[in-house]
């Protein structure tokens, strides 16, 4: 089955991001939008995993998530993958506490190295997609909409990870959460 481990962000969030879309789409630009349901940080795309793999996986995140502390992210900025020449995919960025999202990051990588799956190539940049450019289509419009605007700084507490399996539909892809890993907890400062 195919799999990522993924951090879920709340409703907040993603009413705020289905906002960004809205706006967005009044370009008329070819964009497949990401179902604002399904918007995630993901940690690592895994893909295709032999169903007999996942009880080591999701022990895996149990251990991993038990030695990481929670933190605090909130939505910052808007960008496009590779660049603003040839916009690919649009996402939402992430501030705070990035940095023990990306020490959550490497240890998963260096645990599932250890596990055997090939290691991931490009370097982790934490996004939020919000949708896949299609075509040339009013490109610039998006390019200069989605650079204006202001997203709003929502902060959200992110308390555990999720290991989700991915089905692919024509209308988009469903993911069912296979296991939730909770974060260590940390006192209030
Ligand atoms: P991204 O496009 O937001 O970076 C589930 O498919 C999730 O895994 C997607 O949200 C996607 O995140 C991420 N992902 C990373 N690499 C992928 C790949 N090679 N194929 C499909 N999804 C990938």
């Amino acid at each position: 089955m195919r799999t990522f481990i993924a951090i879920e962000i709340p409703a907040p969030v993603k009413t705020a991001l289905a906002q960004l879309q809205a706006e967005l789409r009044q370009t008329g630009a070819d964009v497949g939008w990401t179902n604002p349901e399904n918007i995630h940080l993901t940690l690592r795309f895994l893909g295709e995993v032999e169903e007999a793999r996942l009880t080591e996986l999701k022990r895996l995140c149990g251990e991993i998530a038990a030695e990481c502390p929670s933190f605090t992210l909130r939505l910052k900025d808007t960008g496009y993958f590779p660049n603003a020449k040839q916009p690919r995919v649009l996402w939402a960025g992430l501030a705070g506490e990035v940095s023990l999202a990306q020490e959550l990051q490497q240890r998963l990588e260096a645990g599932l190295t250890a596990l055997g799956f090939a290691p991931e190539d490009k370097r982790f940049k934490p996004h939020l997609t919000i949708g896949r450019v299609k075509s040339g289509k009013n490109l610039r419009q998006l390019v200069a909409k989605l650079e204006m605007y202001s997203l709003p700084e929502l902060s959200f507490a992110v308390g555990e990870i999720v290991l989700l399996k991915s089905d692919l539909h024509p209308a988009g892809a469903r993911y069912t959460p296979l296991v939730k890993a909770a974060l260590r907890n940390r006192p209030a400062d």
